[in-house]
């Protein structure tokens, strides 16, 4: 178990104005954030990021999606981070995500769902060093 994961704001929170909202949820359930970067994808990069959904049917809307305006990376951490920002922020698809988490508040849809949150400690680490150099983490 590590203590860190790596979340974005996707583009459809950060155009409605729900970026403040969102790390202030995140903040409040005990996530310390130890590196913070609003920045755009290419439709490369995105396609890096994603590289495990390549053959989907949802790959090419993903990638659109992911570079259509800008995000917000973050490290964050807390004991059990991974597992417990899963929580936070509910089922991929909002539909069928809890009451009260990031996606049920601030997600459209499936597609366009808000945040991203890490699924292991290895995917945390991957996707942490591919927005930050050691330099950015504090
Ligand atoms: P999650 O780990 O909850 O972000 O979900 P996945 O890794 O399964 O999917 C990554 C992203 O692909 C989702 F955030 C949105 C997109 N996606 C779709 O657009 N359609 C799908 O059926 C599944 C995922």
């Amino acid at each position: 178990m590590s203590n860190r994961t790596f979340t974005m704001v996707k583009p459809d929170a950060t155009s409605k104005g729900y970026t403040g909202a969102i790390l202030d949820q995140i903040i409040k359930a005990g996530f310390s954030i130890k590196a913070l970067k609003w920045t755009k994808l290419t439709k490369e990069q995105a396609g890096l990021f994603y590289d495990v959904h390549r053959e989907r049917g949802f790959f090419g809307e993903l990638v659109e999606f992911m570079s259509s305006g800008p995000i917000v990376a973050a490290i964050l951490e807390k004991e059990n981070a991974v597992e417990d920002f899963r929580t936070l922020i509910g089922a991929t698809n909002p539909a069928n995500a809890a009451e009260g988490t990031i996606r049920k508040l601030f997600a459209a849809s499936i597609g366009e769902n808000a945040v991203h949150g890490s699924d292991s400690d290895e995917n945390a680490a991957i996707e942490g060093d591919f927005f930050f150099s050691k330099l950015e983490r504090f």
